[in-house]
């Protein structure tokens, strides 16, 4: 059976009820609308008010772009986009999750109070389980291939469902025998991470294999991504039906959290989804 319910540091969330939202919010320079560090913050929590009016249940915060070709941030630069961020919005209600790969970003971060750390690197980083063990963060296990910056140079698999589950078979391992609970923990194939559009789709079709061998609720984020352009022959700005679909596939195989931008219209899909597939919760009364 998938783990239903999930810690996520000050919260905790029933999964069995329905899919979570979790919003994106980049706090990397090319994201502000000028350069300068207080817009930057301003714009951050305005970003972040909206995604919780739209019924965000998690919001993502990312200091380092993660994008296929995008070249990793010095460890002092990333704190100075993040930690600003993490005190603006810490008392907002809604559970603070932050993208790094960096476990002197990890500590800071639980420190002064996020709730779940998210590493696409799959805290393979030395010193990256010693810094989320001694807390209750939730965690996000992905996969990946290579580094953000040759990782799409040349995907290759033999049985790319075979290795992703294998990987996170050892990561959720390693993370169990480090003393961390397992309530803590999600897991995500990482689409676009190392895999062509053929090996994203085969991942997507297996997600409930997936949680099934693991035992261990699926992330996904798949938001705006190329697979989603491959499909649609739309550029990045124009994807957002794509997206839609692809969250609704993820969730129809099962899914338990999706990672996007456009949270009020992917709240609004999981609603009707939800109306369609189940009996309970029809209107937003009760
Ligand atoms: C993700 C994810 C992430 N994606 C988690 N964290 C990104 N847990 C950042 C493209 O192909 O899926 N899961 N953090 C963003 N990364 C990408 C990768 C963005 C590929 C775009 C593409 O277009």
């Amino acid at each position: 059976m998938t783990r239903q319910y999930l810690q996520c540091g000050r919260f905790g969330f029933d999964l069995a009820r329905r899919p979570l939202v979790m919003g994106i919010l980049n706090v990397t320079p090319d994201s502000f609308s000028d350069g300068g560090r207080h817009h930057a913050l301003e714009f951050a929590l305005e970003g972040a008010e909206r995604m919780i009016r739209d019924g965000a249940d998690i919001i993502d915060i990312g200091g380092e772009s993660t994008r296929p070709g995008s070249p990793s941030v010095p460890v002092e630069e990333e704190l100075r986009r993040v930690m600003p961020v993490i005190y603006a919005l810490r008392e907002l209600g809604v559970p603070l999750s932050i993208d790094t790969c960096k476990p002197a970003v990890m500590r800071e971060a639980i420190i002064a109070g996020a709730d779940m750390i998210n590493d696409i690197n799959g805290f393979r980083a030395p010193g990256a389980l010693e810094a989320v063990r001694d807390s209750d963060c939730g965690l996000c296990v992905m996969h990946m291939q290579g580094t953000p910056q040759d990782m799409q140079a040349h995907p290759g698999y033999a049985d790319v469902i075979g290795e992703v589950i294998a990987f996170l078979r050892e990561r959720v391992n390693a993370l169990t025998a480090a003393g961390i609970a397992g309530e803590r923990v999600t897991i995500d194939p990482g689409f676009g991470f190392g895999k062509t559009v053929e090996h994203n789709y085969a991942l997507l079709r297996s997600i409930s294999k997936m949680q099934k061998e693991l035992g261990l609720p699926v992330l996904a984020g798949l938001s705006r991504k190329s697979m989603i352009g491959a499909v649609t022959g739309r550029p990045v700005e124009q994807r957002l039906a794509g997206s839609l679909a692809g969250a609704l596939a993820a969730v129809a195989q099962g899914a338990r959290i999706v990672r996007v931008h456009d949270v009020a219209e992917t709240v609004d899909a999981l609603k009707v989804w939800q109306a369609a597939t189940t009996n309970n919760e029809m209107t937003s009364e009760n």
